[in-house]
């Protein structure tokens, strides 16, 4: 379950004795540290690695920063073909500090659950690249696909390679699976998402296929029967896509999901009742149960904890 670690006030100690996110994000220990704490104190059945969707624009020539309690910022964004001949390939030997997270996370874990590694897909990067932060409906990012589409392949090409490049160091480093996340999805339209997303995302599955993988296109109804068609082994779902609906259009692909995050802010019996329902409207499908997004910062993480113990009574 993505950032289900920040809620912690364990995290938020380690957070505060460094000078902020990327300095966590990018000192091994600390990072393997945050990424064990919801296996122990939530109980989750999964490691996701502490770090970011962001590392990967970072890696090819333009830096991100994380401001406190803003998000993500890009001091220089992509603007012009000029600006695009001035990003290269990422090899992924620029993010060694998340292979040795990964490392360290495996070591201490010592088998106890899988560590799962991740990256942003294309498009979702492509957005921040453009953007320089996040948005409500990304139209610079998607003016490129209209005006120059050309220009716009040429970067979401460079944008997998780099992609394909890092997935497959963090195989190398010992992550179980990895998740695709097409955060921003959901600004496109079926055409768009055919022609700038599903091209790259096949290229990932086809090139890093030596463990299973997920891939979450949040918002993206539109696209799911062209994702189910992927060699992705599992696609996520948020709270509006109906489990069932889903599964009739491919029943080999497991699913992922989709508990509103909302619905932690309600009473305990509320939660519990809502996650069952959550877990029978799957019955019958290989499932991955989770949140239909990530946690919100303010929800209290013992919230949190109760939905994932209703998971674990049901599955027993
Ligand atoms: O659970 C974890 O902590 C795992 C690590 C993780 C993951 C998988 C983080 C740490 N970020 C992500 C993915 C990520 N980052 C996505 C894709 C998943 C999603 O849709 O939620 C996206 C879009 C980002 C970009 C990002 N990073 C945002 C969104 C901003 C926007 O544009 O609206 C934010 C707020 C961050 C900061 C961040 N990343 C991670 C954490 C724990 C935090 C919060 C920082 C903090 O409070 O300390």
């Amino acid at each position: 379950m993505r950032q289900a670690g920040r809620i912690l006030p364990e995290y938020r100690k380690v957070r505060a004795s460094l000078s902020g996110f990327k300095e966590l994000v990018e000192t091994p220990d600390r990072a393997a540290e945050v990424t064990i704490q919801p296996v122990d104190i939530l109980g989750t059945d999964a490691a996701i690695i502490f770090s970011d969707i962001l590392v990967i624009p970072e890696a090819m020539g333009l830096p991100y920063e994380m401001k406190e309690g803003v998000g993500p910022r890009f001091p220089e964004v992509i603007s012009s073909d000029a600006d695009i001949a001035r990003l290269k390939v990422a090899d992924g030997g620029e993010l060694k500090y998340v292979y040795d997270a990964i490392s360290l996370t495996r070591k201490e874990l010592n088998g106890r659950v899988p560590v799962i590694g991740f990256a942003g897909a294309p498009f979702t990067i492509f957005c921040y690249m453009i953007e320089g932060k996040g948005s409500k409906t990304f139209s610079e990012a998607r003016k490129w696909l209209h005006s120059t589409p050309e220009s716009a392949h040429k970067l979401l090409d460079m944008i997998t390679s780099s992609t394909i490049n890092y997935l497959k160091l963090q195989v190398e480093a010992g992550v179980s699976l990895y998740q695709v996340f097409d955060s921003w999805a959901g600004v496109l339209s079926n055409e768009l998402y055919r022609e700038f997303c599903v091209p790259y995302l096949d290229r990932i599955a086809a090139e890093v296929d030596s463990v299973p993988n997920i891939v979450f296109a949040k918002s993206a109804y539109f696209a799911l029967e062209d994702l189910m068609n992927t060699d992705f082994n599992a696609i996520g779902l948020d709270w509006t896509m109906n489990p069932r609906e889903v599964h009739q259009l491919n029943q080999s692909k497991v699913l992922q999901g989709n508990l509103d995050p909302t619905i932690l802010y309600g009473s305990d019996s509320y939660l519990v009742q809502k996650t069952k329902e959550m877990l029978s409207s799957f019955s019958g499908i290989s499932h991955i149960a989770n949140l239909g997004h990530g946690v919100y910062p303010d929800t209290s993480w013992e919230k949190v904890k109760l939905f994932i113990d209703t998971i674990k009574q049901h599955r027993n």
